[in-house]
């Protein structure tokens, strides 16, 4: 569900430049012919699924008393709804019981199966929500767009440069708990096997803005990349900084980054000027809110962070992994 070409020509065109010329083959000999693969253009990933995704933990908070908070009924069925898609798609999942948090509960850990085992990219989100609401935008958004990435990637079974694990963390909003029992529990050998951890926590907002953790470091490079290409003039993730999972990272020495469309600050005037919305709103409305539900969610923010991640999936551990953001609008 493309909506423009554009940028895929040009990766075309690159790619063409590229390619040794086929060489005629005027002798009897053997002809040699050069022929450079294509870069391989990352997956669009259809909002539509990322937004089934969420209409589901809407329906979970809605069954299990009207949220998700950690260590509650409704927390428990996130996890198995996440749990239970991957595993479908060939996952093997892993929980883990944070024993450290506030309320005992688990972090859900997949990783796809291809790839060096010692270079690693994480990319994760906090699962549970708070008790006020349903926590669509806080954090389901984030939890969906991980999904649906990770789905598509063992859809597609790309050859693999990297490892890609995803990650759902639990008890974030009892102070990033599930996230910093995670990063203590890895050996250092195997903190050091994580080259990047990508951090979702609110990428929906309906007064968004467009945030970088870390924008101008080597590791937000493909996130911000494809942002760029879409003209969107992102900004460093000032409101989130130190306030979710990729700080304990932060602070074990792994490089981070991650998206986020903000929380309760307000947009000034010159981010509505750039990005539309309303000045001096916060970027989310309903922030730790009942109001907090399926339409508490911008579609077309919801689907800028999915293919953003998609594309930093492909141009970080995907083997020929494009250069040049492809571009969608769905
Ligand atoms: N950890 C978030 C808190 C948060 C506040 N502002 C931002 C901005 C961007 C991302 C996250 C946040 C929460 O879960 O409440
Ligand atoms: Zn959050
Ligand atoms: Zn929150």
């Amino acid at each position: 569900m493309r909506g423009r070409t554009l940028t895929a020509a040009l990766v075309l065109a690159v790619a063409t430049a590229l390619t040794v010329p086929i060489t005629p083959s005027a002798s009897a000999s053997a002809p040699s012919r050069t022929v450079t693969p294509a870069p391989l253009a990352a997956p669009d990933i259809a909002v539509a699924n990322v937004q089934a995704h969420l209409t589901q933990f809407q329906a979970i908070a809605q069954q299990n008393g009207g949220h998700r908070r950690a260590g509650s009924a409704g927390y428990t069925a996130s996890v198995a709804y996440v749990k239970g898609r991957l595993q479908a798609a060939g996952y093997t999942v892993t929980e883990q019981v944070c024993t450290s948090c506030v309320y005992r509960s688990n972090n859900l850990i997949a990783e796809w199966p291809a790839g060096p085992t010692d270079q690693v990219v994480m990319f994760g989100a906090h699962l549970d929500g708070v008790s006020s609401g349903p926590g669509i935008n806080d954090n389901a958004s984030g939890s969906a767009v991980l999904l649906e990435n990770a789905l598509v990637l063992a859809q597609q079974r790309p050859t693999m440069t990297k490892r890609v694990r995803f990650a759902w963390w639990t008890d974030e909003e009892q102070g990033l708990n599930g996230s910093e029992f995670y990063v203590r529990s890895l050996s250092a050998a195997q903190r050091g096997y994580v080259k990047g951890y990508y951090n979702f926590d609110m990428v929906g907002s309906t007064n968004a803005g467009y945030f970088i953790n870390r924008i101008t470091s080597t590791t937000a490079a493909p996130l911000k990349a494809y942002w760029d290409s879409l003209g969107l003039q992102p900004e460093e993730n000032r409101e989130g900084q130190g306030r979710s999972d990729d700080y304990p990272f932060q602070q074990a020495g792994i490089p981070t980054s991650g998206y986020a469309a903000g929380a309760s600050a307000r947009k000034t005037s010159t981010q509505a000027a750039k990005w539309g919305g309303t000045s001096g709103a916060s970027y989310d409305p309903c922030y730790h809110r009942s109001c907090d539900t399926t339409s508490n969610v911008s579609a077309t923010v919801l689907n800028r962070n999915a293919d953003g991640i998609a594309y930093a999936i492909w141009q970080l551990a995907v083997s020929g992994g494009t250069s040049v953001p492809a571009s969608s609008t769905t």
